[in-house]
């Protein structure tokens, strides 16, 4: 059994998404963010910079952080959604969804979102940047069917959730025809479902 320690946020949803994905029987323990339940010193015992998602594999006892190590785990474990055929390019998609799609859209997230009117520096450099991120998403989704080839893959796991923020980023997904036709096979999905409804209190993927 596998134990998530896990938020309603994007890198929260990415490992309920694979767990559904795989079949896996899980449970998750809802680490409250807004009450700095992360910074526990038992909790930051499994997880050192104080952030969900968490897994404890409670069959061999590891527990494992950072949401893109946490993917590699389970699909190497399920063997599912990872597989060798594509395996380098995966790690590039998924790499840059960790390096660049969420921490950039996370900013945008702060100042666009969470308080507007405080930077406009931060709010204008970050808007562009989401910006860039949407055009440079759909020029792959252009060539390639899913983000790593023809196959659906961890990579398309990491980097849907950021695009279910779509409505909070105000540029207007539907513009933006080869990420929105990928956003939608994805949300079509019953385990993406499954998995964005967490903690099971009938939250529904934002539509297009
Ligand atoms: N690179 C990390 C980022 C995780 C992350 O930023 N988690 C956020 C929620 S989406 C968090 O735990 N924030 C709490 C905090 O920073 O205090 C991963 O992908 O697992």
């Amino acid at each position: 059994m596998i134990e998530l320690f896990s938020a309603n946020t994007p890198n929260g949803w990415k490992i309920s998404i694979m767990l559904e994905e795989i079949g896996y029987e899980y449970k998750v323990t809802k680490v409250d963010l807004g009450k700095d339940e992360q910074f526990k010193p038992e909790y930051l015992k499994i997880s050192p910079f104080g952030k969900i998602p968490v897994i404890i594999d409670h069959e061999n006892n590891k527990s494992i952080f950072e949401s893109g190590a946490i993917l590699m785990y389970l699909g190497e474990k399920s063997g599912k959604l990872y597989n060798e055929k594509d395996r380098l390019v995966i790690n590039q998609w998924l790499m840059a969804q960790m390096g660049t799609v969420g921490p950039m859209i996370g900013q945008h997230h702060q100042f666009h979102h969470y308080n507007p009117g405080k930077s406009e520096f931060g709010e204008e450099r970050y808007f562009k940047i989401t910006k860039r991120i949407y055009g440079e998403l759909d020029t792959r989704l252009k060539e390639s069917k899913f983000l790593a080839g023809s196959d659906y893959t961890i990579a398309d796991i990491a980097t849907w959730p950021w695009m279910a923020r779509h409505e909070w980023h105000d540029i207007g997904l539907k513009n933006y025809k080869n990420l929105s036709r990928w956003y939608q096979e994805i949300s079509n999905r019953n385990a993406v479902i499954k998995g964005y409804d967490i903690f099971k209190n009938g939250s529904k993927i934002p539509i297009l």
